[in-house]
């Protein structure tokens, strides 16, 4: 290769390298490797892949293969259906290849969906293995051995076998049947669309085999909050379409079903799971489904719970309810999920003993050995919902003869939507590593109790509220894609670390660059702890707007309503008593050993005390700092920490392709701005509440910062944040353009000359997109529009948004000013300008 050769190609390999991506491929991009990772496959992977089985799930695995290959070798496998006499990759079950070629003695027994990659050398002629007990496993093996090349691993000599940890390994989406999903962040529904299934479902074979390269092998296609209408018999063709999409990658469909559907849409009078007619009901109408899909994976059912009726109604109980359904289910080997949230949302806040989070417990313990075998109750990982923090549910580990599984919110509902990077799996491992202390085996973990090892459940495993959409990258955010891997790595083999799995992730998300990669780790290993510190730390669980979206902060939310989700803060103290001793006896609830260590304030773990113990402002915890001023700490410390992030992320500049690069930046800059408001709204509250102040002296207390309100304005007008809290807005209020196209607001700069940021906080709505410029005397200096898909749709916190403006230079004397024009509802408004000298 001579010199502009050699140029050329180093021009091609970064053009490659760095061309945009848009995330869509997410995990499996099979990225050509390079340099001597890629002549020692080359050498190692042979010419020939042979098939044995016949079925339409080998055939993906199959097809999988060939294009991975191609992919990341840059070769065809030549595809054949019987084992050659040249070396060649051989996928096939135990039986099959043991007809084929007796020789080899593959003798193994193998669970359903467990795969074995052996390397069987007869003479100079090399064999790569892919064997399993079913089809399932062959596909989940295909899919390792790709995953293998992909990571650097060796494929060489290889003899490895792999069983998941659980049968039970589905997603949960919670789309409705008009396209919307509820608690979705990643675009509409790629399922549904004006009440049908979509017309073009490509989308959905592109999903299930996602979902297939991380061995889930369920999905329920709609919300729980579930429309009658997924029952009536002209529905189930839209069933069955979806079913077939989905089948080559082994994902079997379950639907989510109305408990009141036999009298809504079924002409009886009744639903009470106890009269025969609606248990025949329910039995034909099953029968009907499985006509059409004799694969439906079961019925996913909420009952009693936010609304949804249930067996209540006829004073029956929810196992006479789920077992009505299982009955029906039991002949065709579908199983019934019932779920464990089940709750009073109208409760009444005065009494001190009431207490959402001893909801599950109460519901269910009583009713442990009445479920059918093929019912598994479907627990939340908390006791309350997915909140930022939270101990495992004491349920796991007081069912001994019912099946469980775990449910598990990949969608970041309370955790920042798809607007704040936060990598679950770490919060999640917490939980499934958590010792109920239940029965005697050895193994009592919450992953070992919910997976059915604990007491030898016939079913049990792992159920995850899926977070994707039509957004071309899944799941509205790149970041949090890797939620959706490590929640389906999880289900596979919950004793993998959460390092290991972000480790995968990255590298086959963003190729094996070690500066890339270990930035990446950085901020996805530290993002729930960053997340927690800013939003709501000790057991507070997450302040936001309980009432509203989910998403803004809004400390006061949480109290005198009925959804329980109270942290009884006031001027005296902070948290929920949930003691035996002197509160509402959650703790009782776990087992002796549990109940003990949270009963106890010298060995309850601070990261939860707010969660079981009132204390006052000025305990101590651990760590000997006081709770308030660990409020105050964690929440700048969180901020900053998101600040870091964007520092860390654009070093990565030229490293990721730009599309997501740019993606990637834009969403952490935005997230970096929603800490401030986070931080600034809850030390505030606090500092408030508490009556005492910030040691540090940072809360209300920001050097560098100019209210709207206070400064020279034209048209603008100056507005309480009202209904929204005080605290959502700086100073308490806000400056809207309300009666004018353009409004301005100007500041007399007077400080030291130098270099400048300028940070504008604004309110971006959902409903408008203002535009805003910002001149320094009559140089426009930035412009831009506020056109986030943020939920809000009022000026509270979650519309504040920062815009930040680097590298401004100043002199005394000179005029900022900010020039807003509405759209809409969305009225310009501005909360403060910050102006921070910036370092040399
Ligand atoms: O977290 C809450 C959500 C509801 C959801 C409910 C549930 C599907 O706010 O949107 O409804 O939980 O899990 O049933």
């Amino acid at each position: 290769m001579n010199r502009s050769e050699a140029l050329g190609a180093v021009f091609f390999l970064s053009v490659g390298l760095l061309r945009g991506e848009s995330g869509y491929d997410a995990w499996l991009r099979y990225e050509r490797l390079s340099g001597a990772a890629l002549d020692q496959y080359r050498q190692e992977v042979p010419a020939v892949l042979a098939t044995l089985d016949e079925s339409v799930v080998s055939f993906s695995a199959r097809d999988e293969i060939v294009r991975g290959m191609r992919g990341m070798l840059g070769r065809t496998l030549r595809a054949e259906s019987s084992v050659p006499q040249e070396s060649a990759v051989v996928l096939g079950t135990l039986e099959e290849i043991r007809r084929a070629v007796p020789a080899w003695r593959l003798e193994a027994s193998l669970a359903a969906d467990a795969f074995w990659l052996k390397t069987v050398t007869a003479g100079r002629v090399n064999y790569i293995v892919i064997t399993a007990s079913n089809d399932r496993g062959l596909l989940y093996g295909a899919f390792a051995l790709l995953r293998k090349i992909a990571l650097g691993e060796p494929v060489a000599n290889l003899d490895e076998r792999e069983a998941p940890y659980a049968p039970i390994r589905w997603v949960n989406q919670w789309d409705n049947l008009d396209g919307s999903i509820e608690r979705g962040y990643g675009g509409r529904s790629i399922f549904w669309e004006n009440g049908r299934a979509r017309e073009d479902l490509r989308r959905v074979g592109d999903y299930g085999r996602l979902l297939a390269s991380l061995g889930i092998n369920g999905c329920s296609i709609n919300n729980v909050n579930a429309n009658p209408r997924v029952l009536s018999p002209d529905f189930t063709p839209q069933i069955a379409r979806i079913a077939d999409a989905l089948r080559p990658w082994g994902v079997r469909v379950a639907i989510a079903v109305d408990f009141g559907s036999p009298k809504s849409i079924g002409g009886l009078e009744t639903f009470d799971p106890l009269d025969f007619k609606v248990a025949e009901w329910w039995k034909s109408r099953l029968d009907g489904i499985y006509q059409a899909i004799p694969d439906l994976a079961g019925i996913v059912l909420k009952a009693d719970s936010e609304g949804r009726v249930g067996p209540s109604t006829y004073g029956r109980s929810h196992a006479d309810a789920a077992n009505v359904l299982a009955r029906a289910l039991k002949t065709h080997g579908g199983l019934l999920f019932y779920r464990g949230f089940v709750y009073d949302h109208h409760m009444d806040w005065n009494n001190p003993k009431n207490d959402r989070a001893r909801a599950a417990y109460d519901n269910f313990h009583d009713l442990d050995g009445k479920f059918d075998d093929n019912v598994v109750i479907q627990i939340k990982n908390g006791p309350i919902d997915f909140q930022v923090r939270e101990p495992a549910s004491p349920l796991f580990g007081a069912l001994e003869k019912t099946n469980e599984a775990i449910e598990l919110q990949i969608t970041q509902e309370y955790f920042g939507q798809a607007f704040h990077t936060v990598f679950l799996v770490p919060m999640w491992k917490e939980v499934l590593d958590f010792d109920t202390h239940a029965g005697n085996a050895m193994a009592s973990t919450v992953k070992a109790v919910a997976a059915g090892k604990t007491f030898a459940r016939p079913a049990g495993g792992f159920a995850g509220v899926a977070n994707i959409g039509l957004d071309e990258n899944w799941s509205g955010n790149q970041l949090s894609q890797a939620n959706l891997y490590g929640y389906g790595r999880l289900a596979w083999n919950p004793d993998l670390s959460a390092k290991r799995i972000l480790d995968e992730w990255t590298k086959l998300t963003f190729g094996a660059d070690s500066k890339v990669d270990n930035t990446i780790a950085a901020i996805q290993l530290s993002s729930w702890r960053t997340y927690e510190n800013y939003t709501g730390p000790l057991g507070l669980q997450t302040l936001t707007d309980i009432v509203g979206d989910h998403y803004s902060v809004n400390v006061e939310a949480s109290e005198r309503n009925g959804w329980g989700q109270w942290h009884r803060a006031d001027e005296n103290g902070v948290g929920m008593d949930r003691t035996v001793a002197s509160g509402t006896g959650y703790i009782g609830q776990y087992r002796p050993a549990v109940a003990k260590m949270y009963e106890s304030l010298e060995t309850c773990p601070d990261d939860l005390l707010l969660f079981l113990h009132h204390v006052p402002y000025s305990y101590k915890l651990h760590s000997g700092k006081t709770v308030i001023q660990y409020i105050y700490d964690s929440h700048y410390e969180g901020a900053d920490a998101v600040a870091e992030y964007v520092r860390q992320w654009k070093a990565l500049r030229g490293r990721v392709d730009e599309q997501r690069y740019s993606q990637i930046l834009a969403q952490l800059r935005y997230q970096a701005g929603q800490a401030i408001v986070w931080r600034d709204a809850v030390t505030t509250w606090f500092q408030r509440a508490s009556k005492i102040v910030d040691a540090q002296g940072r809360a209300e207390h920001y050097p560098g910062r100019y209210e709207a309100e206070s400064m020279k304005l034209d048209a603008y007008t100056v507005h309480d944040i009202a209904p929204a809290p005080a605290e959502d807005a700086s100073g308490g209020k806000i400056v809207a353009c309300t009666g004018a196209a353009v409004c301005t607001a100007t500041l007399d700069y007077n400080g030291e000359p130098g270099w400048y940021t300028l940070n504008v906080e604004y309110f971006d709505l959902a409903n408008g997109i203002s535009h805003y410029r910002v001149f320094v005397g009559k140089q426009l200096v930035a412009e831009w529009s506020g056109d986030l898909r943020l939920p809000s749709r009022r000026m509270d916190a979650g519309a504040s948004t920062r815009r930040v403006i680097p590298g401004i230079a100043l002199r005394p004397g000179d005029e900022i000013r900010i020039e807003g024009r509405p759209d809409g509802r969305e009225q310009a408004a501005l909360d403060y300008l910050e102006i921070v000298r910036e370092k040399n």
